[in-house]
């Protein structure tokens, strides 16, 4: 029996591809690992221990197949809430320093709630957030200023907003060099994009990807688990599947507002100091929303969040 470090470069069904400098090596969980799941009641505490980006310890025979034993602790953690009743968190993936949430301008339709819950989850996550609107090519110069309006809420609060298209070429290489020598990892619903664009920055990858269904104008959930690739120009990064629920974890409701960096400046100025931001008179943030100050898309994430919607 030997033992190897290894990078779990992908995740799904109980089964993990490890890479190790002996080859990439099919694994599963130690016994221990798969009780580490649980909590004392009995109830799973993660959807799976053991993500995408965890460093490793495996034993292997034959340097085929081996056995997870242990898991290093991660710098960062990328979690979702496993949709569902129970609180269950997904780990999405581990260690990456940085979070590409893809939108597209149509087909499907870009949608500002999704984005701004990924942005929360890398904030909570202590990932750097960067946007990309893709399918730029199918804008029209009006829509395409428009989005320039409605992103620049982004930029001001220091999000990196990159604009793409697959078949025009435009950004692709911007975003070449914002994933060069990180660790990313590509967020977005599916048929935005996501494995487009891999295939864009690094042509050999050759990632599957699918038609958005023409009706419905939703994606096909063509990518099905998270898999990591090593970049030719330095970095890598994480493609997932395209998510319809994007649960918050790790995000308390009553310290939302932490998460909206532009809320910072406003926090102690409402008149009362349990406001919420929602109803009350006298609000500082809902001033600031009525000033231009915050952007009222932003802000509409807030409310639903808040509120539950
Ligand atoms: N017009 C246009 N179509 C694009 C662009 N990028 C991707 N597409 C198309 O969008 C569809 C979905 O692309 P995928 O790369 O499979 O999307 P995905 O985000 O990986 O989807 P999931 O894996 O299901 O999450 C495909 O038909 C692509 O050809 C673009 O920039 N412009
Ligand atoms: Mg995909
Ligand atoms: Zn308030």
């Amino acid at each position: 029996m030997k033992k190897l470090e290894g990078l779990v470069i992908r995740a799904q069904a109980s089964y993990y591809h490890v890479h190790t400098d002996e080859g990439i090596i099919l694994c599963r969980l130690s016994g221990r690992l798969k009780y580490y799941n649980r909590s004392e009641d009995g109830k799973f505490l993660y959807a799976d221990p053991v993500a995408v980006g965890d460093k490793v310890v495996i034993s292997t025979k034959d340097l085929e197949s081996g056995t997870i034993e242990d898991i290093f602790p991660a710098k960062t953690v990328f979690s979702r809430r496993l949709p569902g009743k129970a609180e269950i968190e997904q780990i999405v993936v581990t260690n990456a320093d940085q979070m590409l949430a893809v939108v597209s301008t149509k087909m499907p339709e870009i949608n500002f709630r999704f984005l701004d819950r990924f942005i929360i989850l890398a904030e909570a996550g202590e990932l750097a957030s960067i946007v990309c609107v893709n399918k730029m090519d199918l804008a029209s110069d009006e829509e395409r200023q428009r989005l320039y309006r409605d992103l620049e809420a982004y930029k001001k609060l220091n999000y990196r907003v990159i604009y793409t298209s697959v078949v025009t070429q435009e950004g692709i290489d911007e975003l070449r060099q914002a994933l060069k020598d990180h660790f990313t990892v590509i967020v977005g619903a599916s048929g935005v994009g996501k494995s487009s664009l891999l295939n864009a920055i690094q042509p050999h990858l050759g990632l599957k990807i699918a038609e958005v269904g023409p009706k419905t104008g939703k994606g096909r959930h063509t990518t099905a688990y998270v898999e990591l690739f090593f970049l030719d120009f330095g970095g890598c990064v994480a493609d997932t599947p395209g998510i319809r629920e994007v649960g918050l974890w790790g995000v308390p409701t009553e310290y939302l507002e932490l998460y909206f960096p532009e809320m910072e400046a406003y926090l102690g100025e409402c008149r009362f100091n349990d406001c919420i931001h929602i109803h009350e008179p006298d609000c500082a943030i809902k001033r600031a929303v009525e000033d231009g100050d915050i952007s009222p898309i932003r802000y509409e994430s807030y409310m639903r969040l808040r509120t539950g919607e």
